[in-house]
């Protein structure tokens, strides 16, 4: 049975990257919802409503766990979607704040989103459970999705618009920063030189995979027999952007991809 994973549109894939790097074994279903996005600007209630669409959705192609692909609905939705389906419902948000509650040592924490995740101050709660006594920085950037789409990340552009989201950052003396949209992990080289490499950058998508893993494996259901993995994409509009575009973040070309309609879901 397939691993289903779930964005707002091509964002996700980020984590699918991870996802394909430490379980190498597991088929992926993944649903983009190029149709609705962006959630990020987006009311909680309208992003949970999606967000249980997409799961219904990925449950026809039997999958075993969800993984929501995205900071945003898993700031909104996570606790409605364990809540109302059976299988195992994986979030980007803990994994996130576990790694960087790790990674501080002055617990001086960073974290940019989009306005959706930053507002609903899901990182810092999570974060505050572990720290009680951190100080966390939340600032939203939501220029960085629409310039990571247009295939800008490491242009004067992304430069300029990261010296001015992060100038106050910069004054707060953190030690870690959680990149808490799934577009910014391609902005990693940018934000990393504009903080001077002082700050330790934390890709929760990589801290979602290894949590995916761990929660497989714990319930039995991981698959460890190598049997080439096959990954299958959907999305909600039209295919060929997603197709263009998240070759950037997947690295490898993408096949296998169909245009379905969610509101059936
Ligand atoms: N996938 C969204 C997130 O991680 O918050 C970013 C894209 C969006 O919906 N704005």
């Amino acid at each position: 049975r397939p691993i289903g994973v779930f964005d707002s549109g091509i964002g996700g894939l980020t984590v699918v990257k991870e996802i394909m790097d430490t379980l190498p074994n597991e088929n992926i279903v993944y649903f983009g919802d190029t149709a609705r996005v962006p959630y990020g600007s987006k009311s909680a209630e309208t992003v949970t409503r999606f967000a249980k669409q997409n799961t219904r959705f990925l449950l026809t192609k039997n999958v075993k766990a969800i993984v929501v692909a995205c900071n945003t609905a898993s700031a909104f939705s996570l606790d409605e979607l364990q809540n109302a389906f059976e299988i195992p419902v994986i979030g980007v948000i803990k994994p996130g704040a576990n790694a960087a509650a790790k990674a501080s040592k002055n617990k001086r924490i960073g974290i940019i989103g989009t306005e959706g995740t930053v507002n609903s101050r899901a990182y810092e709660k999570a974060i505050i459970k572990l720290l009680p006594d951190a100080k966390i920085y939340a600032y939203p950037c939501p220029l960085f999705v629409p310039i990571v789409e247009e295939g800008w990340a490491n242009t004067k552009v992304s430069y300029m618009v990261a010296e001015e989201y992060l100038s106050q950052l910069k004054e707060k003396q953190i030690d870690a920063l959680v990149m808490g949209c799934t577009h910014y992990p391609l902005l990693t080289k940018v934000v990393d030189d504009v903080l001077e490499h002082k700050v330790k950058l934390i890709n929760p998508a990589r801290e979602t995979a290894l949590e995916l893993k761990r929660i497989l494996n714990e319930n039995c259901i991981e698959n460890t027999i190598d049997n080439s993995a096959e990954y299958e994409y959907y999305v909600s509009d039209n295919p060929d952007k997603f197709k263009r575009v998240g070759g950037n973040f997947l690295e490898h070309d993408i096949i296998n991809i169909r245009k379905i309609d969610i509101e059936k879901f």
